[in-house]
C-alpha cells in the first residue's frame, strides 16, 4: 500500500531487517513441520493437529507485534479447541514475511526476554501467508469463505487512511481513490475489507467481525466509521448492510515487541536448535481487552489464554494509550535527542526516569479515568519495570516513527483535557516540542535524523518556510491540522508553553531541559 497522499513512501512496518533466506545459517535444520521434532528440549510447543484446522481468522498486517500477541493468544486457544481458528496472514505490501515463513510452513519462534532469562516457544497458528499485491484474488477468496469469521488488523496507524486529528476518512488518499476505481485490485486494508464484504453480501453470507488491534483511540468505532464511509462511496445499500450486520469490537492490545534484528535470528537458533528466519522477541507481559461484540457471537475462547472480554474497552484503551504509549513517545523524542538509543537506556538515566515518573504522576494520571479494579499509580510502576527490562532493545528511533499519526491519541488528548481544566502541561508540551525538533531532522550534534513519517515532507516544508526562528517554527507545525485540532492549536496557553519548551530544548538540549524542568540545574 502506498501512502502517496502524504509526500513520501514508506514501508508499513519495521520488522524487516536486511536479511533473507540466503543469510540463514546452514549449521542447523530450517524450522518447518518436518523438523519440529528436532527442536531443543527447552523449546515449548503447544501441541495440536494443524492439519485439521480451518482458518477462521484472516489477519491483515503480519508484523512482529501480531505474531507475538494475537497469534500467541490464538495458538493457546488452538491447543484446547483445535478446529475453527487457524490464521491466514496477509501482508499488504511486501513479500518478505511470506518468503521467510512459507519455507517454515508458517511456523516461527517467539522468544520471551525477561532480564537475563530467555524462553522459546514455536507458534503454529499461522497456516498460510498471502501477499496482497501479488494475489488479491486469494485474499478475497479467504475473506469471502463461509468459514472465515474474523478479519483482524495490525496495519499501523497510517494504514487506516484517516485524518489523525479528526478520524475522518481521507477521501483524497491515493490508495482510497485507487480502490474506489479498481475494487478488484485494492491497495488499502479498507479496499480489501469492503470488497470482500460486498462479495459476502452477494453470496448471502453473514458479514465479518472486523477486529482492529492497532493503537488508536476507540479503534473499533474508528474502523467502523472508515469502512462504512468507504463503502458508502461505492454503494449505499452495501454500507447499510455493513452498518447493520458487521461487528467492530474495540480492543486494547499490549505487549512490547521491538523490531526484529539479525541477532535475533542467531539467538533463536541457539535456543531452539532450528534455523528460523522470522523469530520475534518480546517481553513477558501481555494484555488484550476486547469488546464483546462479534457477529453471531462467533469468536475464539481467547479468555482461556488470559484475554478479557468486556462491554466497555475505552477506559483500558485510554489508560494504555496515554500512560504506556504516551510515555513511549515522550521518551522516544526526548531520548533520541538526548543520545539514548533505547527506552531501557532512557529509564536507566535518572533524569529521564524522574521525568517519566512525573509525567505519569503529575500530568497524565490525574486526568485519566482508571478502568475498574486498576490503580493507575500501580499500573505506572509496572510500566516503569517493563521499560527497565534490559533485554528488550526497543529503539527510540523505532517508536519515534510516524509521530504525526501517534501524537493525537498518545499526548494531545491528555493535553487538551488538562488545558480545559486549567492545569499545567509542562511535561506534555516538552514532549511535543521534542517531536517538533525531531521532525526538523537535525539532532543536537548537528547530525541528520532519519525521520520516518508519512507526513515528513509536509512537516519539513512547513519548517523550511518558517526558517530558523523558534516561534515561527512552532507555529508552523501547530498549524498542521491533521495533527493539531484547531481548538488546541489556537489555545494561547498551549502555544506559549510549547514555544517555551522549544526554546529550552534549543538552549539546553533534551537532557538539560529535563533537568531544568525539575529545577535541577546541576
Ligand atoms: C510503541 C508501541 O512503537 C511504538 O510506537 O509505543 O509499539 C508499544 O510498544 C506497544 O503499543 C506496546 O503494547
Amino acid at each position: 500500500m502506498s501512502h502517496a497522499c502524504y509526500d513520501n513512501q514508506l514501508p508499513g512496518w519495521l520488522d524487516a531487517p536486511e536479511l533473507d533466506n540466503r543469510d540463514m545459517q546452514v549449521d542447523a535444520p530450517r524450522l518447518s513441520a518436518a523438523t519440529l521434532g528436532r527442536r531443543s528440549a527447552r523449546t515449548d510447543l503447544r501441541v495440536y493437529d494443524r492439519s485439521v484446522l480451518t482458518a477462521g481468522i484472516v489477519h491483515l498486517g503480519l508484523g512482529a507485534f501480531f505474531r507475538a500477541h494475537g497469534a500467541d493468544y490464538t495458538d493457546a486457544v488452538l491447543a484446547t479447541e483445535p478446529r475453527d481458528w487457524g490464521i491466514v496472514g496477509v501482508s499488504l505490501q511486501r513479500p518478505d514475511q511470506r518468503e521467510r515463513l512459507q519455507p517454515q510452513d508458517g511456523l516461527y519462534t517467539l522468544i520471551e526476554l525477561d532480564g537475563a532469562a530467555r524462553r522459546s516457544r514455536i507458534i503454529g497458528a499461522v497456516l498460510d501467508v498471502l501477499v496482497a499485491p501479488e494475489a488479491p484474488a486469494a485474499v478475497f477468496e479467504h475473506l469471502a469463505r463461509p468459514t472465515t469469521r474474523i478479519a483482524s488488523l495490525t496495519i499501523t496507524e497510517k494504514g487506516y487512511c484517516h485524518d489523525p486529528a479528526t478520524g475522518h476518512l481521507l477521501e483524497t488518499h491515493p490508495d482510497i481513490r485507487h480502490d474506489l476505481e479498481h475494487p478488484g485490485t485494492p491497495r488499502s486494508a479498507l479496499g480489501f475489507l469492503v470488497a470482500a464484504l460486498a462479495e459476502r453480501r452477494v453470496a448471502g453470507l453473514p458479514p465479518l467481525t472486523l477486529l482492529s488491534c492497532d493503537n488508536l483511540h476507540n479503534n473499533g468505532r474508528l474502523l467502523r466509521d472508515l469502512v462504512c464511509n468507504f463503502a458508502r462511496l461505492r454503494d449505499d445499500r452495501l454500507a447499510n448492510w455493513i452498518e447493520a450486520h458487521a461487528a467492530f469490537p474495540s480492543t486494547m492490545v499490549d505487549r512490547i515487541v521491538p523490531a526484529m534484528t539479525d541477532d535475533d535470528v542467531v539467538q533463536a537458533q541457539a535456543l531452539t536448535g532450528l534455523a528460523d528466519a522470522a523469530p520475534v522477541m518480546h517481553e513477558p507481559f501481555k494484555q488484550w481487552v476486547i469488546e464483546d461484540v462479534f457477529v453471531d457471537n462467533r469468536r475464539p475462547a481467547w479468555q482461556r489464554a488470559g484475554a478479557e472480554f468486556v462491554t466497555a474497552v475505552a477506559p483500558f484503551e485510554d489508560m494504555k494509550l496515554r500512560l504506556l504509549n504516551g510515555a513511549h513517545s515522550a521518551l522516544a523524542y526526548l531520548g533520541y535527542l538526548g543520545g539514548h538509543e533505547t527506552i531501557g537506556a532512557c529509564v536507566a538515566d535518572p533524569v529521564y526516569e524522574r521525568f517519566v515518573a512525573r509525567l505519569w504522576r503529575d500530568e497524565i494520571i490525574p486526568v485519566t479515568i482508571a478502568p475498574p479494579g486498576i490503580d493507575l499509580h500501580t499500573y505506572a510502576d509496572q510500566l516503569l519495570a517493563r521499560f527497565r527490562n534490559s533485554a528488550i532493545r526497543h529503539r527510540t528511533w523505532q517508536i519515534a516513527m510516524d509521530g504525526s499519526q501517534k501524537l493525537p491519541q498518545r499526548l494531545l488528548a491528555t493535553t487538551r483535557t488538562r488545558l480545559d481544566r486549567n492545569l499545567p502541561v509542562d511535561r506534555l508540551a516538552l514532549a511535543v516540542a521534542a517531536w517538533m525538533r525531531y521532525v526538523g531532522g537535525i539532532d543536537e550534534h548537528g547530525r541528520s535524523i532519519d525521520v520516518r513519517d508519512p507526513m515528513a515532507n509536509k512537516l519539513g516544508a512547513a519548517l523550511q518556510t518558517a526558517g530558523a526562528d523558534i516561534e515561527r517554527r512552532t507555529l508552523a507545525l501547530l498549524a498542521v491540522d491533521a495533527i493539531f485540532e484547531p481548538a488546541l492549536a489556537s489555545n494561547p496557553r498551549f502555544i506559549a508553553v510549547v514555544i517555551k519548551a522549544a526554546r529550552m530544548l534549543a538552549a539546553h538540549g533534551a537532557r538539560g531541559s529535563l533537568q531544568r524542568l525539575d529545577g535541577d540545574r546541576s
